[in-house]
């Protein structure tokens, strides 16, 4: 069995994270993680605080254990639905695609624990003066919007950088990635990508499909034109995507316009054509569905069957 501090400081079984993914991390896939003994974690994504409430309700609903709320630092509405998870009274809250200083006041009195998604060492250093329980440093391997750095270079010099816990993200998804995390310094994992094909996941069948059938070259990033990278599955979408960013003829606006509502065709209607299927470089390592607990406790046991293993190595 794998110890660490992650799991007292976030009230946890196993030092496993469950990514706070848009139009994926819903109320049920948070408490069916969380009810595996990892971390569940609700995306607030760019929806208004009524949704947030709704689905804090619904994890409620499913499960007595803690579980976390993820607050997209680019949403229109990140300033009330930070107060929603400090009002709510949520027991952890991540953070994602940029610097969440300005809300860490208000989430700490209402006694949560902050854990801010970080992609460099400035920011890990930032967050943590700011008073962070523990940092994911997430490598750019992962989904969605990504840093330049890999998890293998940046997770042992945020470890270097701070003295409170890393958690690694970013090309994590199974006990060997977790074992490797851990072997950097880190103490505790976060998975996106691999949940995306739970059985608990409320995505379209043809994006968990997409998942399971991904290879190790299936995923691009586009969006750096407009500073914000996005890595997802190669498509028609990406493909048209990607020329239209390297073509001058296209203004900035019609390249903003492309994508309006991707998100949502892939995950809601999984259409194939027109929708932007996030995804991480882990997703050629996910091969099949399965109930998220038994996501968490595989990883678990292969990580800590490697780990207690790793002394045949050493002379
Ligand atoms: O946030 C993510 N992944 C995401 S957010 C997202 S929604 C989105 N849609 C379109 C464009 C952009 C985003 C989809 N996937 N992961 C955590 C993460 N945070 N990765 C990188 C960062 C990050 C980046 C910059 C954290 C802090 C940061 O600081 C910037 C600064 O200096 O303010």
């Amino acid at each position: 069995m794998i110890e660490s501090p992650i799991c007292e400081l976030l009230g946890i079984e196993y030092p496993i994270l469950q990514g706070g993914m848009a139009w994926v991390s819903d109320g049920r896939l948070a408490a069916a993680v969380s009810n595996g003994g990892g971390l569940g974690v609700i995306s607030a994504m760019n929806a208004d605080p009524d949704y947030l409430a709704g689905q804090i309700d619904v994890a409620r609903s499913l499960t007595d254990k803690p579980f976390g709320v993820n607050i997209m630092l680019l949403s229109p509405f990140a300033d009330e639905v930070a107060r929603t998870a400090a009002e709510r009274g949520v027991a952890v809250v991540t953070t994602g695609a940029g610097n969440p200083s300005r809300y860490m006041g208000m989430w700490l009195s209402a006694g949560a624990r902050v854990v801010p998604v970080v992609a460099s060492v400035a920011m890990a250093r930032l967050v943590e003066r700011a008073g962070a329980s523990a940092v994911i440093a997430e490598g750019g391997e992962s989904g969605g919007h990504v840093g330049d750095t890999s998890t293998l270079t940046l997770v042992p010099q945020v470890c270097d950088a701070v003295s409170v816990p890393v958690i690694a993200a970013g090309g994590i998804a199974d006990g060997r990635g977790m074992a490797a995390a851990f072997a950097l310094g880190a103490r505790g994992v976060q998975l996106g990508t691999r949940f995306l094909a739970a059985d608990e996941c409320p995505v379209h069948d043809n994006y968990k499909d997409k998942i399971i059938k991904a290879g190790d070259r299936a995923t691009i990033v586009t969006g750096r034109r407009l500073g914000h990278p996005v890595r997802s599955l190669k498509t028609p979408f990406t493909l048209a995507y990607s020329k239209a960013e390297y073509d001058s003829g296209v203004s900035d606006e019609a390249l903003e316009e492309l994508a309006v509502g991707a998100l949502r065709l892939a995950a809601i209607e999984g259409d194939a054509e027109r929708g932007c299927f996030l995804a991480g470089q882990a997703a050629g390592m996910v091969t099949r569905r399965q109930p998220a607990a038994e996501i968490v406790a595989e990883l678990a046991r292969q990580a800590g069957d490697i780990l207690a293993g790793a002394g045949k190595w050493v002379r």
